[in-house]
């Protein structure tokens, strides 16, 4: 504060000290108090303002006469307080305008402090800001890290696996180029065929020239007779539209005497099936239920296919296992395979008992004894299930039916396999004996040129 805020103070002192304590008895006061006696008296005495100035301690009274007479104020002192005065009012409003420079500068400092503190909180909201920021690029690098550490494992893993992959692939390669472990060979070296063909024809006559029909040790029996086994007409390729007949028996029975197609429905079949009833030999009435002949059905089949049949009745077919289980299961039949060679030759296995155990039991063959001269090849499958190429119920570790190239009641494997390839000429060159093969009559790399299975009631 300046001098002049001061003496601005001292004179508002001083007005309160004069008006708070006796001014009369100040002799300044009193001396202004005798101004109006004075006046009465003497009009030439006035009024003066006392303004204290700094080194003025006492009251002025200015009168006139001042030097005769003391309560006398002259011009002089007059105008030297009236210069006093104005020189006051002067300062007075220096020091108003130095206090409203003031005022305004303590409004700016109060401004400046306000404006510092906002800018104190701004700094503070800045630099909170900034270390979120920092922690949170500090949370994303971490992430980030963890992200990169992720992807390093994902692409080791996918190498490992790649290489796995590599590893399995040339396993399966090194597999796949190795020829599949088939099943061991039938080994039966058959008497009653030669198993090649420069000796075919020779060795047929030799096998006549004994008689054809011979004991075969322990699968021997009697052997069908020539009257029974022999045709007794040429079959006609007929198809009687009467039926349906529970077997070829009833319909001989019925007045059929006449090989050809005719419709049967087994007792509990669900349906109707068209067979071929070989009324010709062994006096007939003989349901046939597969047959080969020319190759013209392919017999490499699902077990769907087996199931519910295929080919054509009149020529190559399979009845189907379900329809073959539902005539067996009308009673007691029996089983007549009939084998014939590429010389033309007929042979004959006849079991006294046939039939199959339903699907659930996949279709078992049960067999009785056998009777015949072609060799008792199907009792290594008796009370084996079916098996075809999708389904495997053989003995082998392979698919038997796989190897055999059809379905049948295979063990590991057997044999015999009638569902197999129909190969031309007798013996047939293969990795397999997938081949029409009957291992006693011919081994097993002859193919027959023609086969039928057939069944009918026991008498
Ligand atoms: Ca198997």
């Amino acid at each position: 504060m300046g001098p002049g805020i001061w003496s601005l103070f001292a004179l508002f002192g001083l007005s309160l000290w004069s008006n708070s304590h006796a001014l009369t008895k100040s002799p300044i006061f009193s001396r202004i108090r005798r101004a109006p006696e004075a006046s009465e008296e003497n009009k030439k005495c006035s009024y003066t303002f006392l303004v204290p100035e700094q080194k003025i301690t006492g009251p002025i009274c200015a009168a006139r006469g001042y030097s005769t007479d003391k309560d006398r104020v002259t011009r002089l002192d007059v105008s030297v307080v009236r210069d006093l005065l104005s020189k006051q009012r002067r300062e007075m409003e220096t020091l108003k305008l130095v206090v409203d420079v003031d005022g305004n500068l303590v409004n700016e400092m109060k401004l400046l402090r306000k404006e510092s503190r906002n800018m104190n909180s701004r700094v503070t909201q800045l630099y909170m800001q900034l270390l979120h920021e920092i922690i949170r690029k500090r949370d994303n690098s971490l992430e980030l890290a963890q992200l990169e550490t992720r992807i390093l494992n994902a692409t080791t893993e996918s190498l490992r696996l790649a290489s796995r992959y590599r590893e399995l692939e040339a396993k399966y390669s090194a597999l796949y180029e190795q020829p599949p472990l088939g099943p061991p060979l039938v080994q039966v070296v058959p008497e009653n065929i030669p198993v090649n063909v420069p000796r075919f024809t020779n060795e047929i006559q030799r096998v006549n020239a004994r008689g054809f029909v011979r004991d075969r040790g322990s699968h021997s029996g009697p052997s069908p007779t020539s009257s029974t086994l022999e045709v007794k007409k040429p079959p006609q390729r007929n198809f009687s539209g009467e039926g349906a007949f529970r077997d070829c028996l009833e319909a001989q029975e019925a007045g059929h005497s006449t090989s050809g197609m005719y419709l049967l429905q087994p007792h509990e079949a669900e349906r109707q099936v068209q067979v071929w009833c070989e009324q010709d030999i062994d006096n007939g009435g003989w349901t046939v239920i597969q047959s080969r002949r020319d190759g013209s059905v392919n017999f490499f089949r699902n077990w769907d296919n087996y199931k519910s049949g295929f080919g054509n009745i009149d020529g190559e077919y399979w009845l189907g296992l379900e329809g073959i289980y539902n005539l067996g299961r009308q009673g007691d039949y029996k089983l007549l395979v009939e084998l014939e060679d590429w010389m033309g030759k007929k042979v004959y296995a006849q079991y006294n008992s046939f039939h199959l155990e339903p699907e659930s039991e996949g279709y078992r063959l049960r067999l009785g004894t056998y009777q015949g001269n072609a060799g008792d090849s199907l009792a290594s499958h008796n009370g084996k299930q079916f098996t075809t190429l999708d389904r495997d119920k053989d003995a082998f570790s392979g698919n038997c039916a796989h190897f055999h190239k059809g379905g049948w009641w295979y063990s590991a494997c057997g044999q015999t396999n009638l569902n197999g390839v129909w190969y031309t000429g007798g013996v047939y060159r293969s990795k397999f004996q997938d081949g029409i093969f009957w291992a006693d009559y011919g081994g097993g790399f002859y193919s027959m040129k023609a086969v039928r299975m057939m069944i009918r009631p026991i008498d």
